[in-house]
């Protein structure tokens, strides 16, 4: 359990780290060993498996297939508390701050507090703030909440602050899968200037020049979803 020390290790070294995301339900399992493949020659530091409709079933099977060929811790990034697999090595412990619906801030946690209890999993707590991205993203539709609106850095940055005074581990600022308009690097740079805590980025980033502005500006992880989905070869550009 020791997924959380490592990042902020990175954290202190200015080393910057990468996940990719994977949702169980878009994989193209025909692909499979390619994929693995690809993860294995590509810079990620991560894999974080989440999905807005996966079972836990396929997200066992999915880990078990993947650590046999791929050394990368795998994090969780549920959805809802049905995603929990106890094969996985952590858990982002989301919780929606940027939003108002209680199922997303303290409900589905205290469901999932007790599986939690059973496994082996690293807990780690996420603030986890989603950002208007020109475009209706499924954080958006499925938690019923509104994004922060991407001009108002100073709500956004009191949210990451507030997420941090209530004991978060991580900031994670969201743009949503497939976003239309990555975080705007202007908040990224306040928020990660006012926090002490590690800042998680992800949501709409297609190519590695926007990953590196994403870091310039002040970004400790990056989340890579639709991007490699889309194109397998997307880190050999
Ligand atoms: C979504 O931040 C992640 O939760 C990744 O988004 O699919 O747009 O890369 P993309």
């Amino acid at each position: 359990k020791n997924l959380y020390s490592q990042i902020i290790k990175a954290k202190t070294n200015n080393k910057k780290l990468l996940a990719i995301l994977l949702d169980p339900d878009k994989l193209v399992l025909e692909n499979w060993d390619l994929l693995i493949s690809k993860i294995n020659q590509s810079p990620a530091s991560h894999i974080f498996i989440g999905g807005s409709l996966v079972t836990t079933t396929i997200i066992d099977e999915l880990i078990v297939k993947i650590k046999q060929n791929c050394n990368l811790p795998i994090v969780l990034f549920p959805g809802n508390p049905s995603q929990i697999s106890d094969k996985a090595d952590a858990i982002l412990f989301l919780s929606l701050i940027s939003g108002r619906n209680p199922d997303f801030l303290i409900e589905h946690q205290v469901k999932a507090a007790p599986i939690l209890k059973q496994t082996q999993l690293e807990i780690i707590s996420t603030g986890y703030i989603l950002i208007e991205s020109g475009n209706e993203t499924a954080v958006e539709r499925i938690s019923k909440t509104k994004p922060l609106d991407r001009n108002n850095l100073d709500l956004a940055l009191a949210t990451a602050q507030a997420g941090e005074m209530l004991g978060n581990k991580l900031i994670y600022l969201e743009a949503g899968s497939g976003a239309k308009q990555a975080v705007p690097l202007e908040m990224i740079e306040l928020v990660s200037q006012n926090i002490e805590i590690p800042l998680l980025v992800g949501g709409g980033i297609v190519d590695l020049q926007g990953i590196q502005n994403a870091y310039h500006a002040g970004a400790d992880l990056v989340i890579i979803g639709t991007a490699f989905e889309n194109d397998m070869n997307f880190f050999n550009q």
